[in-house]
């Protein structure tokens, strides 16, 4: 059992109050020996700004992910080629408004406005995954998003639901359900494509070939070439490296693919005996990059669109604060009335 070296100090409190170099060392142990003991982490507790500044980054770009990534697949919404194909299109995008709630309210336990968040968002401060900054110009997109996108997204997410930091964990769980719905629901498009006409199959095939390698370098760059993973591994905030995690989408997807007979357009996959793994061609960084510097087919539709959005719903906004304050007056006056 872990012993506390100093009771928990309120974080707010701690963050203006001036330290000595020991007591910040004593500090720092303490919040390490939690980590190394896997106590979570709670908003209230002591933590080193480096930490809460390294979550802040990673839980609100996990946000701004989820919300814009309702936009390749809300593009398909009024097009799905059934009504069954609607419904479960309908009800995936709007999990992943959910997800991107629950995202930024874990992001404010760190003691950060929304509107800031967003602000970061808006002004093209803050990342989102490079993944959201492709086309979807067949209906096989959504299919191969389900399966690739939401593959990679749980293969990286599931292990979140061990993060150190307690609310960015526990809202882990239910999102990492969900998301194993969608990937179900993608591979069951892109199933049912791969046994329709061959124009079907052609578009399946043509969807895979443009979705494979943006879903590979979705878990970010080389663990050579990742300044966070280290620290991030230490807090327990990441479990696995990149390199690792995508390795491991790798090795399931090989053989996902077999199952929807479709070719991944890497000729130098191949198992390799020695390590158990797939082995797989070299990943265009330079594509990778500038995707994440905003030169990817679709940044800057993204944003717009993103932004539009978030002006033309500054009405809903105005009218929820509006409720909830009347809300707050009527119960004042009926405490009032019962005083
Ligand atoms: N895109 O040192 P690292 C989803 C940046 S949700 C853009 O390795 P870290 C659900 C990184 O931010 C998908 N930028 O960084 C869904 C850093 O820049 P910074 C999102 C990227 O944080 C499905 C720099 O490169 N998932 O798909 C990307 O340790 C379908 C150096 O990188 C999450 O956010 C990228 N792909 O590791 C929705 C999961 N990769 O900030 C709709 C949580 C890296 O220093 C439809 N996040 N960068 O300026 C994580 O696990 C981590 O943050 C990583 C990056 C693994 C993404």
């Amino acid at each position: 059992m872990y012993e506390f070296k100093t009771p928990c100090i309120n974080y707010y409190t701690q963050h203006i109050l001036p330290m000595t170099d020991a007591k910040q060392l004593s500090l720092e142990e303490n919040f390490q020996g939690k980590i190394d003991a896997e106590i979570k982490i709670e908003p209230k507790d002591w933590m080193p700004e480096k930490y809460r500044k390294t979550l802040i980054r990673q839980i609100s770009q996990h946000a701004h992910s989820e919300i814009v990534g309702m936009l390749p697949e809300g593009n398909w919404i009024s097009r799905a080629p059934s009504l069954r194909r609607k419904l479960g299109l309908l009800a995936k995008v709007q999990d992943e408004a959910g997800h991107g709630l629950y995202l930024y309210s874990a992001c404010e336990t760190l003691g950060i406005e929304r509107d800031t968040l967003l602000d970061q968002l808006h002004t093209g401060k803050a990342k989102y995954s490079s993944i959201f900054n492709y086309p979807t110009t067949t209906w096989a997109d959504i299919g191969a998003i389900g399966w690739l996108v939401d593959g990679a997204a749980i293969m990286n997410q599931v292990p979140i639901c061990r993060c150190s930091y307690g609310p960015y964990a526990r809202a882990m769980v239910r999102v990492c359900k969900e998301e194993s719905f969608h990937q179900r629901q993608g591979f069951e498009i892109l199933l049912t494509l791969s046994k329709g006409t061959d124009e079907q199959r052609a578009m399946l095939q043509d969807a895979v070939n443009r979705w494979w390698w943006p879903a590979v370098m979705m878990f970010g760059p080389s663990d050579k070439d990742s300044p966070n993973t280290a620290q991030s591994m230490k807090w327990k905030i990441k479990r696995f490296t990149n390199d690792d995690l995508r390795q491991k989408f790798v090795d399931v997807s090989v053989e996902q693919a077999k199952i929807l007979n479709v070719t991944l357009p890497d000729p130098d996959l191949k198992f390799n005996e020695e390590t158990g793994h797939y082995d797989f061609g070299v990943i265009d960084w330079d594509e990778f990059w500038q995707v994440v510097k905003g030169n990817g087919p679709c940044n800057r539709q993204r944003l717009n669109a993103r932004k539009k959005a978030h002006e033309e719903g500054a009405w809903v906004r105005e009218a929820a604060m509006a409720y909830a304050e009347k809300q707050e007056q009527r119960q004042a006056t009926s405490i009032s009335k019962v005083a």
